[in-house]
């Protein structure tokens, strides 16, 4: 509460301070006064009340006129609502929620058919799991850019992954990984590892946090010297696990280079503890590479084996049976304790380490890396090119494209600016090199940050978003539960400069950002895409097989094709709903009181539901997502005989 106390009185002279400092950024003072790092600096900036210089230029930055349309997508993690969030930056705006591991109300997630076959139901019918913990957002890539095809989020309850159509905005596969618990970093590949040709992406892979006994079907409980972690490879296309590799300690954030080469995650609790004191002795844990290309020989090879009753090809990539460079399949590159983000910078040369635990982020030269498994560099720490401190708490790097690094601080609340190069000059012994070039305090406790196209080769370094997990006296205050604080930043100056707080229900994590031209989403669907479309009104009816029932009704603003169907007490009856309406935005809904049925429609879009028609009764099925001025009027009755 001291850091409230601390901006609460700051406020009271901040007016006085806030017109010097814009007099001074006129006169270009305001890098001399910046330097002194106080917090008015930025908090008259992210008020945005002031006319001058850098508060005029921060809040026209964020504020968009009626009409006026964002210049850039963010595709936030949901959290625990499961769902992925669309987001229009620089506004900060939610437009969307793509619901994926959890029932979403509005759009029947996890009611109708389609939806429940995509999550993934128990022998009864109904859904497998109804929780998760979603961290990761991150887009399919070609030549080092954003392609605008899919999009992948994890699940670290269920150890799932779900992949996001982005034409039109849906959930389509959900895949849960075998033999892994705490699946939490995820990355897609960015090319082929062997073939120039496939310059996109065709691989995701994920990583593991929780070891576990291999198989966990109850032995081993009381051997945590045998529990094992792993990383998981998915195929993008088609969702199936292609190979996992075992590794030692876990698997924390993930990153991939642009040649597709590598991959790598790092770790923590090298100790392989299971008891939280155990896990933090170590002085040194690692950055784990894995050489894609070896690993794909192997498993073509069969030099695999399989955990259980999982098919998977599980190849070994421990450290005692990769020591020989010229075929070890892993690399374990140490990093300070405990490190947590791992990043790959848009040149394409090094993954960027922070430290968590360690104030320093270390630079991994990737090119050095490969050295090592081609037997040119003898001791593989050399890939170390910059091992420098940078504040308390690394979590998380993003990137500008002009040699910046942008690394939040979790225990100084702060991001901090420094430039790689400089870095490296310094770890190479030119004690004069500057290499932190400007630090900002966010509010508070930043985790993940990310900068506009910063994990391509197109960072545009103009905005900064990070993901605060403490929001304290930010908001109008709402009972004990906070929400989260995502924060804007400008980057594209010197100095960066707070924008705006956009408050959110916990917790998002992470995020990517990019420019709005890099997606073409559809407004209409293809008819043709569902199976079960009923193309024309006249189809429309009630068929019968025994108890089965099928249910055919089409929407056409303001009406459904049935006035009334009639079913029987018992029936299974599956109802079939198709939208005919073409013209975009013209959604429906179609619920059913008492059935506990609710779910919409967009246009051209079929969806079926299934249920028992165990209550007798007139039950008025009616359009919930307004469609007409006869809205109200739109109406089927459902007739249950008993
Ligand atoms: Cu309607």
């Amino acid at each position: 509460m001291s850091q409230k106390k601390d901006d609460m009185s700051t406020e009271a002279v901040g007016l006085g301070r806030r017109r010097f400092l814009n007099t001074a950024a006129l006169t270009g003072l305001t890098l001399g006064v910046a330097a002194c790092n106080d917090k008015p600096e930025t908090a008259p900036a992210a008020s945005g009340t002031s006319a001058a210089a850098p508060a005029a230029h921060a809040s026209s930055a964020t504020h968009l006129k009626p009409g006026e349309l964002d210049t850039y997508y963010g595709i936030w993690s949901g959290g625990h609502t499961g769902d992925m969030r669309i987001l229009g930056l620089p506004s900060g705006r939610e437009i969307h929620r793509i619901p994926c591991f959890v029932p979403d109300a509005l759009v029947g997630w996890g009611l109708t058919n389609e939806s429940k076959a995509v999550m993934g139901t128990k022998p009864d019918g109904s859904l497998r799991y109804t929780v998760a913990d979603t961290h990761h957002t991150h887009a399919s890539y070609k030549d080092g850019n954003y392609d605008g095809r899919y999009a992948w989020i994890n699940d670290k309850i269920n150890s799932r992954i779900a992949r996001v159509r982005l034409d039109y905005f849906v959930c389509d596969k959900i895949t849960e990984l075998p033999n892994v618990q705490g699946f939490h970093g995820i990355f897609p590949d960015k090319a082929d590892p062997v073939d120039p040709a496939i310059n996109y992406t065709t691989r995701v892979f994920c990583g593991a946090e929780f070891a576990i006994p291999l198989p966990n079907n109850g032995g081993d409980i009381n051997n945590p010297e045998k529990y094992r972690s792993m990383f998981t490879c998915v195929d993008a296309e088609s969702m199936e696990v292609r190979w996992q590799v075992l590794i030692d300690g876990n698997c924390d954030l993930t990153a991939t280079s642009y040649d597709g080469k590598l991959a790598a995650t790092n770790q923590y609790n090298i100790e392989n503890g299971v008891h939280y004191e155990d896990m933090m002795s170590s002085e040194r844990d690692a950055c784990l590479f894995f050489n894609i290309a070896r690993i794909e020989e192997a498993v073509k090879a069969g030099k695999f084996t399989t955990v259980g009753t999982s098919k998977v090809p599980v190849v070994d990539g421990t450290r005692e049976n990769n020591k020989d460079p010229k075929t070890a399949l892993t690399a374990y590159v140490s990093v300070p304790k405990n490190p947590h983000g791992v990043n790959a910078s848009p040149d394409a040369k090094y993954f960027i380490c922070a430290g968590k635990l360690s104030p320093t982020a270390t630079v991994i030269e990737l090119s050095k890396v490969l050295d090592w498994f081609d037997g040119k560099l003898a001791e593989l720490d050399k890939a170390i090119v910059a091992e420098v401190e940078i504040g308390l708490g690394p979590l998380h790097t993003a990137f500008d494209g002009r040699g910046n690094a942008y690394t939040t601080l979790f225990l100084d609340s702060q991001v901090v600016k420094w430039n790689v190069d400089a870095a490296i000059k310094f770890h190479a012994g030119d004690k004069t090199a500057k290499y932190v070039v400007d630090r900002l305090d966010v509010h508070y406790q930043p985790g993940h940050i990310n900068a506009s196209q910063s994990e391509t080769r197109m960072a545009d370094g103009k905005y900064l978003a990070v993901g605060c997990k403490f929001s304290k006296d930010r908001f109008l205050p709402v009972g004990p539960l906070h929400p989260e604080n995502e924060q804007i930043i400008d980057i594209s100056g010197d100095k960066m400069v707070l924008l705006a707080d956009h408050p959110v229900r916990g917790e998002p994590h992470d995020f990517i950002i990019f420019k709005r031209d890099l997606l073409k989403p559809k407004q209409v669907y293809d008819i043709n895409d569902f199976p079960l479309a009923i193309k024309d009104s006249k189809e429309s009816g009630v068929t019968r097989n025994g108890k089965k029932v099928t249910v055919k009704i089409t929407s056409q603003a303001p009406a459904f094709s049935l006035r009334e169907f009639t079913v029987k007490k018992g029936d299974e009856v599956t109802l079939i709903l198709t939208n005919l309406d073409k013209i975009e935005d013209l959604t429906h809904g179609f619920a059913i009181p008492k059935y506990n049925v609710n779910f919409i429609v967009n246009p051209l879009e079929t969806k079926s539901v299934t249920f028992i028609a165990d209550q007798p009764g007139v039950f008025w099925c009616y359009c919930t997502h307004f469609c007409h001025a006869l809205h109200l009027e739109m109406r089927t009755r459902m007739i249950v005989e008993a």
